[in-house]
């Protein structure tokens, strides 16, 4: 394994964000850069009114940066901001030889390459660098050659720009194919999984996603208290209240401000889960910031055509509530829940089955007790995929036929 790396990470405070704010954003970073394969050994914060356009902390406080780099012995500045091409270039200069400069994006898009496992996870976080260093290269090339200056350089400089960007255009374009493949294949697995009534757990990197998705399905995935653990899609089988078979999907996590070279990318991915019979809003409630992280879901959510009130609103984590009182959403329905101890599982198994049930997601049937050998011979079918016994019958809960087919 790869040695671990110094990291030391930099924010600005604004009016608009206030210090106490930049110090939980910089907790968040710092999870980043350990996932990332970082240790954190050191932060800088600066107030001011706004970053400054070349360099983007202050002149003075560049030198505090450069001295603390030096100190710490980093190799690696994480800027919790999002940094212009120029800004990179002009810490660089100002900084010890050879020490990196990162904005969040980049750091997000480096963990997103380390955990990408299939196929098209990698194709996708391919595509999302190259689009991210795109414009850099770009910018970058210009300043560098108006900065060199005049005639000579310049048309030197231009050529090999336009090489760099041929060649990343050319590599963009058989990675937006391969993807189009992909997709295709995925779309024809999708068909054949459809007829069974589908959730897809969504939710902030770290909610318990993954966790809840082991319980429900009775399987052991990644678990990790580790950002971006799952970025695959993961479906399987699991059974519901009333004995409802539905397929449950595991997702890749949100977060503020992911790079939106990243959802563009991962856009069929996501497009595809959320196109579930029934999504489960996940949100860790132990965490200091879970309303904010709830509404940058609700944001995704919005971004990808779908209206967060049809989703199911999941509270995990309850365990660690300790005698605190469960919180609120107003004008919400929760359901709390802890993958730890177990507790709310088996509620919001009954829940979800309520629900796919009345959104239509599988086709009713009521026979009457006295039905005996046909009952047998009904339950016996494959397309049963769940039933519910009362005094007054039994209801047969059956696949839906999908259009078609
Ligand atoms: N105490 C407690 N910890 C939990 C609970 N659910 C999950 N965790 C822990 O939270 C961490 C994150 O869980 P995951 O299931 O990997 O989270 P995820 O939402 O899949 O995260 P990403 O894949 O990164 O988006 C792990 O360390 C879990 O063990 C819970 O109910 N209580
Ligand atoms: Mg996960």
């Amino acid at each position: 394994m790869a040695a671990r790396e110094k990291a030391v990470m930099v924010a600005v405070a604004t009016e608009a964000l206030p210090l106490s704010q930049v110090h939980l954003d910089l907790d968040e970073l710092a999870a980043l850069l350990d996932t990332a394969g970082a240790d954190v050994v050191g932060r800088l914060v600066q107030k001011r009114g706004a970053p400054d356009p070349a360099t983007y902390l202050g002149r003075g406080k560049v030198e505090e940066l450069r001295a603390l780099v030096q100190d710490t012995g980093a190799g690696l500045v994480a800027f919790d901001g999002e940094l212009t091409p120029a800004q990179v270039h002009h810490l660089e200069e100002q900084l010890p030889e050879g020490v990196k400069v990162l904005d969040r994006a980049a750091v997000i898009l480096d963990i997103f390459a380390l955990r990408a496992r299939s196929r098209e996870a990698k194709l996708q976080v391919e595509l999302a660098q190259l689009e991210y260093l795109l414009p850099r290269l770009t910018r970058r090339w210009q300043h560098l050659s108006r900065q060199a200056g005049g005639i000579g350089t310049r048309g030197v400089g231009e050529t090999q720009l336009e090489i760099d960007r041929r060649v990343i255009r050319q590599r963009v374009a058989v990675l937006k194919r391969a993807l189009g493949g992909v997709e295709k294949e995925r779309w024809v697995q999708r068909r054949r999984r459809q007829r069974v009534p589908s959730v897809a757990l969504v939710g902030y990197t770290n909610a318990g996603k993954s966790a809840l998705f082991s319980r429900l399905s009775h399987v052991e995935t990644l678990v990790e208290d580790r950002l971006f653990a799952t970025l695959d899609p993961l479906v399987r089988r699991a059974r519901l209240g009333q004995g409802l078979i539905a397929t449950v999907a595991d997702t890749v996590g949100f977060i503020r401000k992911l790079p939106h070279q990243l959802v563009a990318s991962f856009r069929a991915t996501l497009l595809e889960a959320v196109s579930a019979d029934l999504l489960v809003h996940l949100v860790d409630v132990s965490s200091p910031r879970w309303r904010e992280q709830l509404r940058v879901g609700e944001e995704v959510l919005e971004s990808l055509g779908v209206d967060p009130a049809g989703c199911l609103l999941v509270l995990n984590k309850v365990d660690r509530l300790g005698g605190e009182p469960r919180p609120n959403v107003p004008g919400r329905t929760v359901l709390y829940t802890s993958c730890t101890t177990g507790e709310g599982v088996e509620e919001l198994r009954g829940v979800l089955a309520e629900m796919l049930i009345a959104r239509g997601a599988v086709s009713v049937v009521r026979l009457s007790v006295a039905a005996g050998e046909q009952l047998q011979q009904a339950l016996a079918c494959p397309d049963v995929v769940g039933q519910s016994f009362s005094a007054a019958g039994v209801e047969l809960y059956l696949r839906r036929r999908s259009r078609g087919q």
